[in-house]
């Protein structure tokens, strides 16, 4: 398998609750290494356009106003299968039907406050590591 790059938010829901260290911790002893990391607030413009291809669903609106109602932090995560080992970390969108041990199983509060975002494929983790970071930034 391929070393990758993806991107990891830790949504508001999470940050509100102290939570930013449980979670890095489980990305780290899944073995992802977090290249880079910082913590920022979005306006719901920013969070508009990163979250653009769900702009016709209908969570659309309300989405990026939670993205943008505190504090997330923006990693990127580097390992192994790395996008793909991300989301199993993750676990289901619903935290109702994500496995036990995954973050959304232990702190997510419902389908749309899930306390973590992560890339999907290879091409939107690039364009989404250069959303938020500039390649000086990442440090493997
Ligand atoms: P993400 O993009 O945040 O990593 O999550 P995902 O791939 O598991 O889920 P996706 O289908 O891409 O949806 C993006 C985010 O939109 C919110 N959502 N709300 N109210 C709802 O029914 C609903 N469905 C999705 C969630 O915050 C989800 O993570
Ligand atoms: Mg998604």
């Amino acid at each position: 398998m391929a070393l990758e790059r993806t991107l990891s938010i830790i949504k508001p829901d999470a940050t509100r609750r102290n939570l930013t260290g449980k979670i890095a911790a489980k990305f780290e002893d899944a073995g992802l290494r977090i290249v880079a990391s910082k913590r920022i607030q979005m306006t719901p413009a920013q969070a508009g356009v990163f979250y653009e291809v769900h702009k016709e669903r209908p969570f659309y609106g309300e989405l990026c106003e939670f993205m943008a109602s505190g504090p997330v932090v923006v990693q990127v995560l580097e390992g192994e299968g790395a996008i793909a080992k991300n989301r199993e970390v993750m676990g289901a969108t619903n935290p109702k039907d994500a496995a036990p041990g995954t973050v959304r199983a232990d702190f997510a509060e419902s389908v749309g406050e899930n306390s973590v975002h992560g890339s999907d494929a290879a091409d939107t983790a690039a364009a989404e590591i250069a959303y938020f970071f500039s390649g000086l930034e990442l440090v493997g």
